[in-house]
């Protein structure tokens, strides 16, 4: 793997970066991503199952289907590359994770600057009362789980298309890419707004633009350097260059 000079010296000099992630940074935890070759949506169209008209039209399957995620989100364990990422936050004045990702693995690896862009499948509400729920509480349930105080369906607390991106994640997310020198765009497809307009946003701030990720996607040719492999080979080696420039200088 090729890391330039111009990036060796982001890693070893830059003091807000920030990390922005999708799917792809968890597929090797064994959390299945959307668009890849085993993508969900290939199976199924997002706006069916990930949506509030969907949810209403046909709330047993879309209950199931997030069931199913939570109960495979329960069993995994962060990897290589949300744990470098975790310890990056730790060598740098101000290293933001920006996720697209709702399965709470940037902060199980210790990460604790996360803004959360599409909400946590840890967390669930009544679409009635707002009352929130575990999902202890929920996963006990057959078919869609009941509101205790006023009978309403609960849904998981994600952001379903269509929605808006809760604003305080929002407005914080779009604060630390204004202000980022160095921006990773990790294991994400970048077609899924207005998340994806982030990485453009570094770029035309003169932020040092770098993606992480197997295959080349819509980002690829804005980015200034693109590093071709697995969030979880590539973000240790960064770590360590990082790690070793600022462990000299410190
Ligand atoms: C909104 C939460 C409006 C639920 C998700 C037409 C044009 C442009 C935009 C739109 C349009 N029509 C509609 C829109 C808006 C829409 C949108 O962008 N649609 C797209 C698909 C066209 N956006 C919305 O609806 C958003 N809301 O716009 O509100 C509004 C405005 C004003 C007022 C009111 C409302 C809400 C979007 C959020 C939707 N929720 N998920 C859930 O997860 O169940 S989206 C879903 O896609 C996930 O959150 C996921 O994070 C996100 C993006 O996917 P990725 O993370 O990128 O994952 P993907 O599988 O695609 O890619 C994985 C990548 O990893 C691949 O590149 C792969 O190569 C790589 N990879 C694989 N292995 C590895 C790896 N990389 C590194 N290492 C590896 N080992
Ligand atoms: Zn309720």
């Amino acid at each position: 793997m090729i890391i330039s000079e111009r990036l060796k010296t982001c890693l070893a000099t830059a003091t807000h970066m920030v990390a922005f992630t999708g799917a792809g940074i968890s597929a090797e935890s064994g959390v299945p991503t959307f668009r890849g070759a085993d993508g969900i949506w290939n199976k199924m169209r997002p706006e069916e199952l990930a949506s509030m008209d969907g949810f209403l039209r046909n709330p047993d399957l879309v209950w199931e289907w997030y069931a199913h995620r939570k109960r495979i989100i329960a069993e995994v364990q962060p990897n290589a590359g949300h744990v470098a990422l975790a310890r990056m936050e730790r060598c740098v004045p101000d290293f933001i994770v920006i996720t697209q990702n709702i399965d709470n693995l940037h902060r199980r690896a210790g990460s604790t600057k996360v803004h959360e862009l599409h909400g946590n499948i840890e967390r669930n509400y009544c679409i009635a009362c707002g009352r929130r729920y575990s999902n202890e509480e929920v996963l006990k349930a057959v078919g869609v789980p009941r509101c205790a105080a006023c009978n309403g369906k609960i849904r998981p607390d994600v952001v379903w298309f269509g929605e808006m991106l809760p604003e305080d994640e929002w407005e914080a997310s779009v604060r630390a890419t204004e202000s980022a020198s160095l921006f990773f765009s990790i294991g994400t497809s970048a077609v899924v707004y207005p998340a994806a307009s982030l990485p453009v946003t570094a770029k035309a701030r003169g932020a040092y633009l770098v993606e992480i990720n197997p295959e080349p996607t819509p980002l690829t040719e804005r980015a200034d350097e693109f590093l071709q492999g697995s969030a979880g080979t590539i973000l240790p080696l960064l770590y360590d260059i990082l790690h070793d420039a600022r462990k000299v200088s410190a």
